[in-house]
């Protein structure tokens, strides 16, 4: 335990309001933890599966009305609604303390409400920060062991300071009409009620890493951001980093675990992964900027998953993984989701526990269903995923889900073009949140649902940024998702990206030309490298080619997007949305 007065008044306001039956603090310790895996086995919480072909693995099933996070019910509560801003739902903290303690209000009677001491990024780094999180979910506290560093040793780095974020989360009944994620941002405060999905539950992740962060970051001079982190190595040994934002479900962890493509690994090319889902990123004494990936494991989209897609993701989730609502095969104990493989199980229960066959149409796995797996199981793991200041950043990247209108990949003219570029991207839905699913919607940074104060600002701190950092990386967009008339994605993706990535590196290091179009940069299409390819060279130049008509309605619905920020967008931003009309002319 603790003799910090400040992590004590917080836990004992929660027990006042949550009244729970007992209190454990959870150490870190495996023994602990076991107990209450064995715990969660007897309930039904957790499954165990095949220790021999899954060690230490679980399966978990969600309730049928919470699987997704839910950016309706999602609130930004700062005392002033600007602050919040248009893009976020905002409440009055007064009223959200009040009207959602009254759902806290003795709802762990009967229960046991689980302190969690955690570390956002290494403990002890200097980039990382701490958070305590109270839970009434056994699968909130093993999963949150595997997402971040846990326990007693974070106590021990904490002392007896009073900068640590306030998490109090319960599942309540999972009562959808009073399902809250809350932040309080002025208060370092996150409260989540009635839910049990990942995104809304683990608080380390979104609701800190990115919503609190977010803010502390503007104030604090730094940067956090819903972007993965990779290190491509060169047959000369030498390593260049990238962050690439892509929204929910649109390629994260895939780009972030690539393997290259033979012609590149016979070469010498490898890819290390640093980070699948969020970035802090800082300036460094030598001007460029350093990123940390603030997470300890993946929390990843499990269908599309498997042995030519990712097979770094699949081999991570081999052990110590916790698989939430796939299907699961009863034959031999191990789990199965859309594609996988080939072969569905014959013998399986769906992701809601119901005896199920391929045979029926229906999925079997959760479009959304995801695994938390450990981030040392990933062969690609970078030696530098612990490194307390992080990796140098040559390029961040922008990319989102477009059937038409961007191009495979283009540059920006420079930085505050590239905050142009960030703050216009739009992207299809995806299961990642509930609601519908493959409706185009303007996701800058692809931090829409995860920036936890008025987004204007946000875009002023990236300008800002810009005007202090001496080493400025590139700033680059992307889309893996060009289709063909018939629907069929034209570019192959997942590994073939690494051609992609290699003229970004080119161009950061001005060693590859470009041709200048109304958005920025694209390349010459014969500067792709397509050997080994099904694909040719007018392909390449489909993907590549930049429409002025198609741009055209863009601008309208970059218009409309802007007006929303009134008088608070960014002049240079309006200058960059003038200059792209006046370059469409
Ligand atoms: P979050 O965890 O929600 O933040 O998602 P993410 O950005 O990490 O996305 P992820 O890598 O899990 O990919 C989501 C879906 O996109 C999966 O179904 C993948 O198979 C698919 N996908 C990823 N990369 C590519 C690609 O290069 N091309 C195509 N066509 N699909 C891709
Ligand atoms: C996302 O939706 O972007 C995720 C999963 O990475 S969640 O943790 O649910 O946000
Ligand atoms: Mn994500």
């Amino acid at each position: 335990m603790t003799d910090n007065k400040q992590v004590l008044k917080f836990v004992n306001d929660s027990i006042a309001l949550c009244k729970p039956d007992k209190v454990m603090w959870i150490t870190g310790d495996e023994a602990q933890l076991e107990s209450l895996r064995a715990e969660a086995m007897k309930t039904g919480e957790l499954i165990k599966l095949n220790e021999k072909e899954l060690p230490g693995c679980y399966l978990h099933r969600s309730a049928l009305n919470d699987v997704a996070r839910v950016e309706g019910r999602t609130f930004i509560c700062t005392e002033k609604e600007e602050d919040a801003g248009p893009i976020n739902n905002w409440m009055d903290p007064v009223k959200a303390y009040k009207e959602v303690g009254a759902i806290f209000n003795g709802c762990m009677k009967g229960r046991t409400m689980y302190v969690i001491p955690f570390s956002m990024g290494a403990i002890g780094s200097p980039f990382s920060k701490i958070g305590i999180e109270i839970t009434d979910s056994i699968y909130v506290v093993v999963s949150m062991k595997i997402m971040t560093r846990i326990g007693d040793k974070v106590l021990e780095a904490l002392g007896d300071s009073n900068d640590f974020v306030r998490g109090l989360h319960a599942k309540a009944d999972l009562d959808e009409s009073k399902r809250y994620i809350l932040h309080f941002p002025q208060d370092n405060t996150i409260w989540s009620v009635n839910s049990g999905y990942g995104g809304n539950v683990l608080l380390g992740k979104k609701c800190f890493a990115l919503r609190i962060a977010s803010y502390q970051g503007k104030n604090e001079g730094w940067m956090a951001e819903h972007m993965l982190i990779l290190g491509v190595q060169f047959p000369n040994g030498e390593i260049k980093y990238i962050a690439a934002a892509f929204p929910s479900a649109c390629g994260k962890t895939n780009l972030a675990m690539l393997i290259p493509p033979e012609l590149y690994s016979k070469k010498g090319y490898k890819v290390w992964c640093v980070g699948d889902d969020i970035a802090w990123i800082r300036i460094g004494k030598d001007g460029r900027l350093w990123a940390i990936n603030p997470e300890n494991g993946f929390f990843g989209v499990a269908p599309g998953t498997n042995m030519k897609s990712n097979p770094n993701a699949l081999l991570s989730t081999k052990k110590n993984a916790i698989f939430t609502n796939v299907v699961q095969n009863l034959d031999n104990n191990t789990v199965w989701w859309e594609g996988m493989d080939k072969n569905p199980p014959k013998n399986a229960l769906n992701w809601k526990g119901e005896k199920w066959d391929a045979e029926s149409g229906e999925k079997g796995a959760h479009p959304n269903s995801r695994f938390t797996a450990p981030a040392i199981n990933c062969p690609c793991i970078s030696s530098e995923f612990e490194a307390p200041e992080g990796v140098p950043l040559s390029a961040i990247i922008f990319g989102g889900r477009r059937a038409k209108t961007a191009p495979l990949v283009y540059q920006s003219r420079d930085w505050n073009n590239g905050v142009f570029v960030g703050s216009i991207m739009a992207s299809e839905t995806t299961a990642a949140a509930t609601g519908a699913v493959g409706v185009v919607r303007r996701d800058p940074m692809a931090m829409r649902p995860f920036v936890g104060y008025n987004m204007a600002d946000y875009f002023a701190h990236w300008i800002d940024m810009g005007t202090k950092i001496a080493h400025k990386p590139k700033i680059f967009n992307v889309n893996w998702f060009r289709t063909d008339e018939e629907g069929k994605f034209i570019w192959p993706g997942f590994g073939d990206n690494l051609r992609v990535l290699e003229w970004i590196l080119k161009r950061c290091e001005d060693k590859v030309d470009a041709i200048e179009t109304p958005i920025g940069y694209v390349p010459k299409a014969e500067d792709i490298n397509i050997e080994g390819l099904d694909i040719d060279v007018d392909t390449v130049k489909g993907l590549l080619d930049v429409d002025k008509a198609t741009w055209k309605t863009e601008v309208e619905g970059i218009e409309e997007f802007y007006a929303q920020f009134g008088t608070k967008l960014p002049k240079e931003l309006r200058k960059e949305l003038d200059t792209l009309k006046a370059k469409l002319k």
